[in-house]
């Protein structure tokens, strides 16, 4: 595996689940694989969880591991080719990359999406010049419009918890102040539609998620609706896709907090387990006595991480053979 953007990159997700309960008996069971080589994680974004469980995953199979944050130490960077650079920004990408990437042997990436032009964050216009110019495996540790990490952990999760063949898993926009990227439910959404799971998305109109993630998964704009037997509620916010209205892209276009995930509609559900990718705003997003239930799994899902990193690292490194 020479990149690792989208759920078909890992080939057979079956395979990958049966591989993810393997790591999980044994975390250290490929730790030879790692032996004198190095990953890179550059992060242009904050992170907690993608932070220490991808440098645990590396650990585990014996990898070297060197972070760079770039906002802190390292130089302001440019990152579209043909600007006069007059301002503040002191190094382009095009040489930053293959300068980091000299120092290691597979890269990993944190970068958002912009949320103002679509057409670049869709193109995923950062990533693809790590995978063009780096000559080196690239994994993304959540790009503009995927997180893949997420999707896999999120998908053992469910796998780890499920007690029905079908169990009816529903995917709820929710509240929250600021614009984010449509990353984490769109690979949420991919990874899913993989999986022995019935799919429903709920979220206020206009908040259309983009086909090539959510495909034909059933969407229900009544969220009480959507929320009725269900096995588990996965909550996230996101901003306008711009797939109905391209002008809206990246805009807050609702802050209901009827949509706010409580006890209210988690009644309705099949006990539900309740599940978020973190960090959550607690009572915007998920009230608290939702997120502290026993059926919430947010923290066992945040554990997952480390399995999810040690399966698709495991796989960059066999591919490098
Ligand atoms: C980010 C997002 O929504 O994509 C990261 C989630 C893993 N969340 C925030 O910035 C709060
Ligand atoms: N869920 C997740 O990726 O969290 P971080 O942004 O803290 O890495």
């Amino acid at each position: 595996m020479k990149e690792f953007l989208y759920a078909s990159h890992l080939g057979d997700l079956n395979t990958a689940l049966l591989e993810a309960a393997e790591i999980k008996r044994d975390r250290y069971a490929y730790e030879h694989l790692g032996h004198h080589k190095t990953v890179m994680l550059v992060f242009f974004n904050n992170s907690l969880r993608t932070r220490l469980s991808t440098q645990k995953a590396a650990r585990n199979l014996g990898l070297d591991v060197v972070v760079l944050d770039v906002n802190q130490g390292a130089w302001k960077l440019e990152t579209e080719r043909g600007v006069v650079m007059n301002g503040d920004k002191s190094e382009h990408l095009l040489e930053a990359i293959p300068v980091m990437t000299s120092f290691c042997d597979l890269i990993g990436v944190r970068t958002f999406a912009g949320l103002t032009d679509r057409a670049a964050d869709y193109e995923e216009r950062i990533l693809n010049q790590f995978i063009k110019y780096s000559g080196k495996p690239v994994f993304s540790m959540e790009s503009a419009t995927a997180h893949p990490l997420q999707g896999f952990a999120d998908l053992i999760t469910i796998e780890e918890y499920r007690t029905s063949k079908r169990p009816k898993v529903v995917l709820t926009w929710a509240p929250h102040p600021k614009a984010l990227p449509q990353a984490v439910p769109n690979s949420f959404a991919e990874w899913m539609r993989t999986g022995d799971v019935d799919l429903v998305v709920t979220h206020p109109e206009g908040y259309e998620l983009d086909p090539l993630f959510v495909g034909d998964a059933k969407v229900e704009y009544d969220q009480m609706k959507a929320f009725e037997g269900a096995d588990f509620v996965y909550a996230k916010n996101w901003s306008c896709p711009g797939v109905t209205r391209p002008e809206d892209y990246g805009k807050i276009l609702c802050q209901d907090p009827s949509w706010t995930v409580s006890a209210r509609q988690m009644a309705v559900t099949n006990d539900a387990h309740f599940m978020h990718c973190l960090p959550v705003r607690r009572n915007v997003v998920v009230t608290d006595d939702v997120i502290e239930s026993p059926r919430s799994l947010v923290i066992p899902e945040a554990a997952n991480r480390e399995i999810s990193a040690t399966v698709v690292l495991k796989h960059m490194l066999l591919g490098m053979k």
